[in-house]
């Protein structure tokens, strides 16, 4: 066997950058029939995806776009005591309102269902269980299980569609982002303590600081439905990233960019974890710089309603992967 001398190799740091470049490429290449798809169904897709990652073209959109606010939804809202300019103010400039929080019988609600429904194992429809048998369920399908998603079956909680309707929700995102703002995304899910490989951390956005790239213009409200610590995998949002953004962030291919590049430009004062008691809850500006982490200790169960301007797809409103 022929062994190159040493003299013969790239430094290290060129072999580093080498396989950090093939990771790169096979990511983008497994989005590429995620990509189709959306184009086929939306040709009007293509210019938000070129074009929503720079500030000049958000800009351009939102005042060729933007609709006025028609007069807030009516009906008594479940957060009481939340001020809804003190909301749309913190979102402007933090990216993030971090207040929220649901009544108790509406998260017990939705707690109890998600511990009592199948749920479809790493977005995968073949691998379904319920997530008290996520030890048993990972070994009867022989592969470590991070996410246990319900798509369609949220709909069927009484309590999520309740929090869906809710008029601050609505009211909050029309102020945002425009009259014209619709829910677009409707989930509940599980994150689960377990090895997992990178694509499916990937895949289920979780230890990579990424920002959505799914609309013009997004809105995402989360909820923790269970008590979140450190070891419950928190999701983690970087203050002011949404509207003060690196140009090598804006004039990227990839949403995801790694930790210490994030955290050494935006500042680690301005990242911030999102652990709370069961039912505590946030709503974000998405083009911020977020992720979920892996959990260590317990599961994490989590909401999100997220509102966008554009016709949403059917595979974003079904919660299917979202590749990045
Ligand atoms: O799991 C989380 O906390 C993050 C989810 C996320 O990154 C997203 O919905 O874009």
């Amino acid at each position: 066997m022929h062994n190159s001398p040493a003299s013969d190799l790239p430094p290290a740091k060129d072999l580093e950058s080498i396989a950090r470049q093939g990771s790169r490429f096979k990511r983008m290449a497994v989005r590429i029939p995620t990509y189709l798809t959306d184009l086929k169904e939306n040709p009007a897709w293509l210019p938000m995806f070129l074009l929503a990652r720079t500030l000049p073209f958000r800009r351009i959109h939102w005042l060729a776009t933007r609709q006025p606010v028609k007069l807030p939804v009516s009906g008594a809202s479940m957060f009481t005591d939340v001020e809804r300019s003190a909301v749309v103010n913190a979102l402007r400039t933090d990216g993030i309102y971090p207040s929220l929080m649901l009544p108790d019988h509406i998260h017990r609600e939705i707690a109890e269902f998600a511990g009592n429904t199948g749920c479809y194992g790493n977005f995968n429809r073949q691998l379904e269980f319920v997530a008290s048998e996520h030890g048993q369920a990972e070994a009867r399908f022989g592969r470590p299980i991070l996410s246990g998603h319900f798509f369609e079956r949220s709909l069927d909680c009484e309590a999520v569609m309740a929090v869906q309707r809710d008029p601050l929700l609505i009211d909050v995102a029309r102020q945002y982002l425009g009259g014209q703002a619709k829910v677009i995304t409707t989930r509940i899910w599980w994150s689960f303590p377990t090895q997992a490989s990178e694509a499916d951390r990937s895949l289920a956005s979780l230890d990579k600081y990424h920002f959505d790239l799914d609309d013009w213009r997004m809105l995402k409200f989360f909820f923790n439905l269970v008590d979140v610590d450190e070891g419950t995998g928190p999701h983690v949002f970087i203050k002011g990233s949404h509207r003060r953004r690196r140009v090598r962030h804006q004039l990227t291919l990839l949403v995801g960019h790694p930790a210490n590049e994030v955290l050494d430009y935006y500042g680690q004062a301005n990242a911030l974890t999102l652990t709370g008691k069961a039912g505590s809850g946030f709503v974000e500006d998405p083009f911020g710089f977020h992720m979920g982490t892996v959990p260590t200790r317990k599961p994490r169960l989590m909401m999100e309603v997220g509102f966008g301007v554009s016709k949403p797809s059917q595979r974003r409103f079904h919660g299917e992967p979202v590749l990045r």
